[in-house]
């Protein structure tokens, strides 16, 4: 009887000792964790080592960036040649930072970054290249003079767009007296800063344009709303909104209504994105325009990727082919929009 007991507890321990040992291969670390040293090289199981990605993300103040997540973790989820390490900053560049230093430590095989302003890159960029890692920035850049520190650029043509974005006021608005407020984008960031030039470069000969209020809405409904609302309160002498993205365009408009004027009418609204609500709010009359801007980038970026591993020279500059959308071009895109 005695026996019996003594077998039944070892079989117990034995049992215990081998779940302990299966349970710490199963543990997958966050992006943020301390890594171990084979992190980077996560096999997939037939043998051939996956591509370890991290990805530094902005955070998700507007739709245009939940698109370009989405498509990001699509991307790369769906393919088991890859392992995606993706880090949301809540919009703050040292939480960005922070994920860039982790990735180098985990060692993965590359690093996709959005920057969330264009300075103060320097140093963590370095390390990534000092580590052997490349790096290729998404949809926004960053200071001229550090093309050595990144692979490559994949994102729009800022300028163009806010010369888009003048060139329908130019042709739709012709020579009347025009008072503009312009919702900027997060401060320091290119796309705001390339929007704005492209813009103010495009009207500086056209003396009936007159940018009456200049304010960042931080790229988000909320603070567009906010800012408009404040300036309607001292002013409402004002024939267009230029908003640097759809999302403050939203906010504007439900500004301008709450204030009793008539969106796409009284106060002509000029935004960038060219997200779902845009075209909606084209289709309603309540906007005019949208500048296409485009967020679906993951299936580029991880070409850039592949073709950087196979040994192929990438374009400093991969540019993203957009379109401006009004009227029935508009109404007629919308069923087709994606995000
Ligand atoms: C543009 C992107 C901008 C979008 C905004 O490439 O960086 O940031 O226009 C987003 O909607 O917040």
């Amino acid at each position: 009887m005695k026996n019996k007991w003594v077998w039944g507890l070892i079989a117990v321990m034995l049992v215990t000792v081998l779940a302990a040992c299966g349970k710490s291969e199963s543990k997958s670390e966050p992006a943020s964790a301390s890594p171990s040293a084979s992190a980077s090289t996560a096999n997939s199981g037939s043998g051939n080592k996956k591509l370890v990605i991290g990805f530094a993300q902005i955070g998700a103040e507007s739709g245009w960036r939940d698109a370009e997540t989405k498509s990001i973790k699509d991307t790369f989820g769906n393919d088991p040649a890859f392992e995606l390490k993706f880090s949301d900053a809540q919009q703050k560049q040292e939480n960005q930072i922070k994920a860039i230093r982790s990735f180098i430590t985990q060692k993965v095989d590359a690093i996709g970054l959005a920057p969330v302003v264009e300075t103060g890159w320097e140093s963590v960029l370095k390390e990534a290249k000092d580590a052997g890692i490349p790096v290729f920035l998404l949809d926004r850049g960053i200071s001229k003079g550090n093309e050595d520190l990144y692979v490559s650029f994949i994102g729009s043509d800022f300028i163009k767009e806010g010369q888009n974005a003048a060139q329908w006021m130019i042709d739709n608005l012709g020579d009347a007296p025009t008072n503009i407020v312009q919702l900027e984008g997060t401060v320091g960031a290119s796309a705001a800063n390339d929007r704005k030039k492209g813009f103010e470069d495009a009207i500086k000969d056209k003396a009936n344009f007159k940018i009456v209020y200049s304010q960042t809405g931080d790229f988000t409904r909320a603070k567009g709303k906010e800012v408009m609302e404040a300036y309607l309160k001292k002013d409402k002498n004002i024939q267009v909104v230029y908003a640097h993205n759809d999302d403050m365009a939203m906010g504007a408009i439900q500004a301008i209504e709450e204030a009793g004027l008539k969106p796409g009418t009284d106060i002509k609204i000029i935004s960038i994105d060219g997200i779902k609500d845009a075209f909606q709010a084209i289709k309603d009359g309540k906007s005019n325009v949208t500048v296409e801007c485009n967020p679906l980038l993951g299936p580029q970026l991880k070409q850039a990727i592949l073709d950087y591993k196979a040994g192929k020279t990438l374009d400093k500059w991969i540019k993203s082919n957009e379109d401006v959308f009004f009227g029935q071009k508009a109404i007629d895109a919308l069923p087709n929009r994606s995000y």
